[in-house]
């Protein structure tokens, strides 16, 4: 079988599974969310990150039926989560482009919620900077819907996009992830320093959360925490885990 049949069949054959990367308080060190990170447990090749298939399933009309099971799983293991009391934080997904041009896909959202039964306080919605430019008479409405329905909305690999900056300022948005590029060129790479720094006051001048990705050593956590950034996501704190292995990575911070 070639891969886009594969794909297919993934899904009716569960083959799907959510891994979840910690995000905590630069300051605190407490938890503050998870994102969740598609994974195709794949029966020959073996675990498959996003990159090896999102494009055939986006040319194969696969990625509508996967994006929408990735936003199931992630609210029903946040519900999960709540109930047994792992972890009240919300869950933070990854939106495809095409997902996010749905006409209804505020409905679609409510719905998933609905199903769940869990609040749309306990999921985060990851945007990159090319959606939100994508239509901008649409997407402010779409936001302020979503945020209506108490999901948080993030800008994800900010500062890799061509964001319009006066533009940014008005879209009703909550958080700035700063992409892994820029932090990993910290403390040493001075260009990396400037850029990163501004982005943190940036974010803080307009009122957003800040969060920093990719943070691999304690120098980088401790330069992030000290302008201000408010959540840290990177290995140094954790990798992208089974939901299994984030509970017992959970359970031995405490
Ligand atoms: O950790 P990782 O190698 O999984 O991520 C690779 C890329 O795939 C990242 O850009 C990430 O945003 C993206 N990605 C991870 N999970 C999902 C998902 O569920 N949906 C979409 N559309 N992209 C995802
Ligand atoms: O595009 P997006 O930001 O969603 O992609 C997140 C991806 O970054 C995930 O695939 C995750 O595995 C990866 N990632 C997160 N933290 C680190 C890190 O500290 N180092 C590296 N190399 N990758 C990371
Ligand atoms: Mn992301
Ligand atoms: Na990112």
């Amino acid at each position: 079988l070639v891969l886009e049949a594969e794909l297919a069949l993934a899904l009716t054959r569960d083959e799907f599974q959510l891994f979840y990367q910690p995000q905590i308080d630069a300051r605190s060190g407490q938890l503050r969310g998870a994102e969740a990170l598609l994974r195709w447990r794949h029966p020959q090749r073996g675990l498959l990150t996003p990159d090896a298939f999102i494009d055939v399933a986006e040319r194969h009309r696969l990625m509508l039926p996967l994006s929408e099971w990735v936003m199931r799983e992630a609210a029903r293991q946040s519900r999960d989560w709540h109930e047994r009391g792992i972890a009240a934080v919300p869950i933070a997904v990854n939106l495809s482009s095409m997902q996010f041009r749905l006409e209804d896909f505020d409905r679609v959202v409510a719905l998933v919620l609905q199903d769940a039964g869990v609040p749309g306080t306990w999921l985060e919605l990851e945007l990159t900077e090319r959606m939100l430019m994508d239509d901008i008479e649409r997407v402010p409405a779409l936001l302020q819907a979503l945020r209506a329905l108490g999901l948080s909305i993030s800008v994800d690999d900010f500062g890799t996009g061509y964001t319009s900056l006066s533009h940014l300022g008005r879209l009703p948005v909550d958080k700035l992830k700063i992409d892994q590029s820029f932090v990993a060129g910290l403390p040493g790479d001075s260009k990396a320093v400037a850029i990163t720094r501004a982005i943190v006051q940036m974010g803080l001048g307009l009122g957003l959360q800040v969060s920093a990705e990719g943070v691999r050593d304690a120098g980088q956590a401790q330069l992030l925490g000290d302008w201000g950034c408010h959540s840290l996501q990177g290995e140094l704190i954790g990798p992208p885990m089974p939901a299994a292995e984030f509970e017992h990575w959970l359970s031995q911070r405490r």
